[in-house]
């Protein structure tokens, strides 16, 4: 049964892999899973019939038979569970990975999507200026702890994993804010994960949405 995954149709990152379908898409291709992708509008997004595959009217969602899921991470996991490749076979192991999934989305994530929100949202508030710098030493003192953990190794534990994939996914966010320009470890850890061949795969595949809608000349 081929999945169908759902993306925007028109994304302000005009497909560079920021937007979440990115996770779904980068852990088909991990595990050679070939996928549709439906494309839906703004609009859409937030239809009664849109809202019944998810309550938040976002992308992503996976369709599977008669699954249906929303919220990238869980669709990665469902995916990661099904096929090999993105969880290790050792329990042990299994539920270290699945930690590292949750610590991206819950100790790494939150700081950073507080940043790009109060660059988003708040940028006429009067208190946006005072209130930069600590929501960059948040960032900083996350971005410290994982690059003490990385060290020299190359991925978080052990082999890539679905905790590497959420994680490398979360701190391409940080790519234009200038904040990783301290953390060469946490660079060459991102550099690594896109370099995967999966990873190309996925990149290339969303951007070709966006590339299709230029003007012909
Ligand atoms: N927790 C959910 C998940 O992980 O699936 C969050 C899903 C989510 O935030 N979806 C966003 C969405 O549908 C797209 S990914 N937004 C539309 C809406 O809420 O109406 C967030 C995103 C969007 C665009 C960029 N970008 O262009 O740079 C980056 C990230």
């Amino acid at each position: 049964m081929t999945p169908t995954i759902t993306a925007f149709a028109s994304s302000p990152d005009r497909g560079q892999g920021l937007a979440r379908d990115m996770r779904v898409r980068w852990a088909l291709e991990e595990v050679g899973q070939p996928y549709d992708v439906r494309l839906v509008s703004f609009a859409e997004m937030k239809e009664p019939a849109y809202r019944e595959l998810n309550p938040f009217g976002q992308i992503p969602t996976y369709r599977e038979g008669g699954l249906e899921l929303f919220e990238s991470a869980s669709i990665v996991l469902h995916i990661a569970q099904r096929h090999p490749g993105l969880l290790p076979p050792d329990a042990d192991a299994r539920a270290r990975a699945i930690t590292w999934m949750f610590a991206a989305l819950n100790t790494v994530e939150p700081p950073i999507l507080d940043l790009q929100n109060a660059v988003l949202l708040e940028g006429d508030k009067p208190w946006r200026p005072a209130r930069q710098p600590l929501l960059e030493a948040r960032i900083r003192k996350r971005l410290d702890e994982l690059a003490h953990w990385l060290g020299d190794a190359d991925w978080l534990d052990g082999a890539f994993s679905a905790g590497d994939l959420i994680m490398a996914h979360v701190l391409r966010r940080l790519g234009r804010s200038g904040l990783l320009q301290d953390y060469p470890i946490l660079r060459a850890y991102i550099a690594r994960a896109e370099a995967r061949p999966a990873y190309q795969r996925a990149f290339a595949a969303q951007l070709a949405v966006f590339e299709d809608q230029q003007p012909k000349p």
